[in-house]
C-alpha cells in the first residue's frame, strides 16, 4: 500500500479517537444522572432529589410524543406539576411574578425556554414514567430520569430530556 495513504488513514484514525474522547468529556456532566434537579432564582439555589420530587402529587396524563426515530404517538405519562415542584423548592409567588422566563436544561446541553405563565400552568409536568416504565437515563438510552413535558407542544421539541437544572430569570 502507498505510504501516503497509510499516513492519511492513521491521521484520520487519531482525529476520530480524539474527537470521540472530547465528546465523551462534554457528555460527562458533573451534575450526574440520578434525577437531582437544581433550581436557581434571584440569588438562591435549591436542589431536590428524585425521591423528593416524585413524592409530590402524581398525575397521569396523555401526550403526543414525536421523536426523530418514531412518528407521533399518544403515550401515557406519570409526572409532577412543575408549579408543585417550584412550591416544594421554596420559590414564592413574588419571585415568579417578577421573572420573565424559565429555562430548563438537560445533561446533553439542550436548553428550552418557557414564559413563567406557561411554566406554572396545568399542562407542564416533570415526567418520570412513560407507559408504566421509568424513563431511564441518557447513558441507558432513555429520556430521564426526568423529562419536562409541555403537553401542548405538538412536535415535542421543548420536551427537555435529562433535566438537571431549572432557572427562573
Ligand atoms: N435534552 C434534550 N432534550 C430534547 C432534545 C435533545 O436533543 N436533548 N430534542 C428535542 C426534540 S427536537 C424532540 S422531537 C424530542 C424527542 O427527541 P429525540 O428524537 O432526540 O428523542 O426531544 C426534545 N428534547
Ligand atoms: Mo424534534
Amino acid at each position: 500500500m502507498n505510504n501516503k495513504l497509510v499516513l492519511v488513514i492513521v491521521i484520520l484514525a487519531i482525529a476520530t479517537i480524539t474527537l470521540a474522547y472530547a465528546n465523551m468529556k462534554v457528555m460527562n456532566n458533573p451534575a450526574g444522572d440520578d434525577g437531582t434537579i437544581t433550581f436557581i432564582w434571584s440569588d438562591k439555589t435549591a436542589s431536590l432529589t428524585f425521591e423528593e420530587i416524585t413524592a409530590l402529587e402524581n398525575h397521569q396524563f396523555s401526550a403526543v410524543e414525536d421523536t426523530s426515530t418514531s412518528g407521533p404517538k399518544t403515550r401515557k405519562f406519570k409526572g409532577v406539576l412543575l408549579r408543585d415542584i417550584f412550591n416544594k423548592a421554596g420559590i414564592d409567588n413574588s419571585v415568579l411574578k417578577s421573572a420573565s422566563k424559565v429555562l430548563v436544561k438537560g445533561l446533553d446541553g439542550y436548553v428550552i425556554a418557557m414564559t413563567v405563565d406557561e411554566a406554572i400552568s396545568d399542562h407542564v409536568y416533570m415526567a418520570f414514567e412513560k407507559d408504566g416504565k421509568p424513563l431511564g437515563t441518557m447513558k441507558k438510552g432513555g429520556s430521564g430520569p426526568f423529562q419536562l413535558i409541555i403537553v401542548k407542544d405538538t412536535f415535542s421539541q421543548r420536551w427537555c430530556k435529562y433535566v438537571f437544572e431549572v432557572s427562573i430569570e
